[in-house]
């Protein structure tokens, strides 16, 4: 279920530190992920892309 039309599933917000009641912070830098938004930091893991560099 995603509440705020983000993109980010509720569960993957509560588990990150963020509100899944508010739509902007999918485009919010992530802390301590080399500049990432929390919409990448997501989608890279579904892509198992975490361990790229
Ligand atoms: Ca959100």
């Amino acid at each position: 279920m995603v509440s705020d039309a983000d993109g980010l599933p509720d569960d993957w917000e509560k588990s990150n530190g963020l509100n899944p009641h508010d739509p902007k912070d999918s485009s919010e830098k992530a802390k301590g992920k080399q500049g990432y938004t929390n919409i990448e930091v997501f989608i890279n893991q579904l892509g198992g892309f975490t361990k790229r560099f």
